[in-house]
């Protein structure tokens, strides 16, 4: 199964970032548009557990959070670490793992139709969005640079690593740390992804929901 680690640091971006990445090395490797939709149960019981389902140009993909490991440094606050999963029958089983409410009927272990896995688990299509993505790569480092303009208006830039299941965390954030520096990035600040403020503007209750979870998991 193909199963890795994410691990990313979102970044402000501006002209400027082009010539950068020029500068440093990197060397850009496509540009592509993409359009996602996102999935949930009426009560939001996936993304409440931090769990994203989507379909990015068809393709399923499900990030799932990780069993933290301990935060080497402050910088390493900044960067968030998702496992991705894009094998449908183990989407699948994590989904209705999380949500324990597809009872109806045993399955099979062959992999389920998804109209009829989607009505059976109650997901509907909550958010929707395309986006513009120019991917930039460091070869050295490993690392690869995505500035994404999302087509409600928002832009992004990420710093991201895939990590194989059981490879070594600390050495990608360390890695990008590097990239942060050498990108200029100095202000230590969260940045935030596209879904919080697709959600933020669109489904403010949804959103307001996600920020209580997200506190009590912070106070815990
Ligand atoms: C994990 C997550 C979401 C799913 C989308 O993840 P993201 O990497 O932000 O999107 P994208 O389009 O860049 O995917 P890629 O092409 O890199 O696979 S939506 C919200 N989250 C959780 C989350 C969070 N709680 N806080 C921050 C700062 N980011 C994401």
């Amino acid at each position: 199964l193909q199963m890795s680690v994410e691990v990313e640091r979102k970044f402000f971006f501006n002209p400027d970032t082009l010539k950068t990445l020029e500068k440093i090395g990197a060397v850009c490797v496509n540009r592509q548009h993409f359009h996602d939709k996102y999935f949930d149960s009426p009560t939001f019981a996936l993304t409440l557990r931090d769990t994203w389902l989507r379909q990015r140009q068809g393709c399923w993909e499900l990030k799932c959070p990780t069993t933290k490991t301990a935060q080497t440094n402050v910088a390493a606050e900044l960067c968030t670490r998702y496992k991705e999963i894009t094998d449908l029958s183990e989407i699948q089983r994590r989904v209705e793992e999380v949500l324990h409410a597809c009872e109806d009927g045993d399955r099979g272990p062959s992999l389920q139709d998804e109209e009829s896995w989607l009505k059976k688990c109650h997901l509907l299509c909550f958010a929707q969005f395309a986006t513009t993505r120019q991917s930039f790569v460091l070869q050295a480092e490993g690392v690869r640079v995505d500035l994404d303009q999302a087509d409600f208006g928002y832009s992004v830039g990420e710093i991201e690593v895939l990590v194989p299941e059981g490879g070594d965390v600390n050495s990608a954030l360390e890695k990008i740390e590097r990239t942060a520096q050498k990108l200029g990035l100095t202000a230590n600040q969260r940045v935030r992804g596209k879904m919080d403020v697709f959600l933020e503007r669109n489904l403010p209750e949804h959103y307001a929901k996600l920020l209580s979870y997200r506190g009590e998991k912070e106070r815990r």
